[in-house]
């Protein structure tokens, strides 16, 4: 009996502090909120950069002569702030705009409202789950390098990944210092250039400059993609000397399957720009896109898709298949139209299991 009570009691209990919590968010005054950016996000905490500073700043406490100073963090632009969310907002991403307040007493901040988002990166996790990535990109870095060894197909899945996102794509071809006379990945560049992709090629180590790549980043936000080790958090090291992401030797991670980035993290660049750094990833599933989407991810092959005989053409085995003659013809590549068909497959496969 006296459990049950006891237990009766924590419910009520549990109901009130809920209740008051809610109206102590309610009855927050936003009419002097700061606008922010968050630029890291740890579990339920985030990290928000004060884009703006109160037009009338909080007056530090005085203190008495021969009391120990209290803690007293001043509200500036540019200061990063660890912020709890108001509980009715939706979950928030590195990269999201949003509405702030700051407490100097205890450096500690909440945020109170996003601002709406102009593009949302996500990816699917382990367990078949959709997660957002990061928020309002402009730009995506896809990088690659000689070594680790390049995936096309996964070049591709990366493609249709921000067709999907409508954000556009940049390739970086890094570690410009091991390509070799006549290396393959020079031809690889040069395929994704016949299809209409941007390319271009940079050296994130040594005393090469990074300049041109920094230039075509100016006023983008921009997240990094690509596997592990091809030098994501190098390239954004050299483009921003300050970020100080930590880099390491490919052999001593990559090999064990561990990331050095193990967190997506915003790092302001310039003017209203912002690099983000992710860790890498091995395998991009899209099983969650729908075909369509897909297609847009290969217009060359999209463009021909309807001039089959058969409209319910596998364009694995058919005669008169309009993919399959474009490759005789060397129209379109073999391996996109087998990076394609890969993708339709596993999508198909995983909807026909849900
Ligand atoms: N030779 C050469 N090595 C480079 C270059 N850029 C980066 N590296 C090396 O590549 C290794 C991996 O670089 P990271 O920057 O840690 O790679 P990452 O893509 O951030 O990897 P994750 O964080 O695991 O996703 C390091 O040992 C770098 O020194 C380059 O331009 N040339
Ligand atoms: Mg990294
Ligand atoms: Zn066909």
């Amino acid at each position: 009996m006296a459990l049950i009570r006891k237990r009766r009691l924590t419910e009520q209990q549990q109901r009130r502090i809920q209740k008051q919590h809610q109206t102590r968010q309610e009855e927050l005054d936003t009419s002097n909120d700061l606008e922010g950016l968050v630029v890291q996000h740890y579990g339920r905490q985030l990290e928000v950069q004060a884009l703006s500073a109160p037009e009338k700043h909080p007056s530090k406490p005085i203190v008495a002569a021969g009391e120990p100073e209290p803690f007293w963090k001043p509200i500036e632009v540019g200061s990063v702030w660890r912020c709890h969310t108001r509980t009715n907002l939706e979950a928030l991403v590195t990269g999201d705009r949003v509405k702030w307040q700051a407490d100097p007493n205890t450096g500690l901040g909440i945020i109170t409202a996003i601002h709406p988002r102009k593009s949302l990166l996500t990816r699917p996790d382990r367990y078949h789950k959709v997660k957002p990535v990061a928020a309002n990109v402009s730009l995506i870095v896809i990088v690659f390098a000689s070594f680790p060894e390049v995936a096309p197909s996964l070049i591709d899945r990366y493609l249709v990944a921000c067709a999907d996102a409508e954000i556009p794509a940049l390739l970086v071809l890094n570690k410009a210092d091991l390509i070799q006379e006549n290396d393959p990945i020079l031809d690889l560049v040069k395929e994704y250039r016949d299809l209409g992709y941007e390319v271009m090629q940079c050296q994130s180590t040594g005393e090469v400059s990074v300049s041109a790549l920094a230039k075509r980043l100016a006023g983008e936000t921009v997240a990094f993609v690509g596997q592990s080790g091809v030098g994501k958090s190098s390239l954004i090291n050299a483009i921003v000397p300050e970020a100080a992401q930590k880099t390491n030797i490919i052999s001593e991670n990559s090999a064990l399957g561990q990331h050095t980035t193990t967190s997506t993290r915003l790092i302001a660049f310039g003017e209203g720009a912002a690099l983000i750094d992710s860790p890498g990833i091995r395998e991009f599933g899209l099983w969650h896109l729908d075909l369509a989407k897909v297609q847009h991810g290969f217009p060359e092959i999209e463009n021909l898709l309807g001039h089959c005989q058969f409209r319910n053409c596998t364009h694995k085995h058919e005669k008169q298949c309009a993919l399959r003659q474009a490759v005789e013809s060397g129209e379109i590549l073999q391996r996109r139209l087998d990076s394609y068909l890969r993708l339709i497959d596993e999508i198909t496969e995983a909807q026909q299991k849900n």
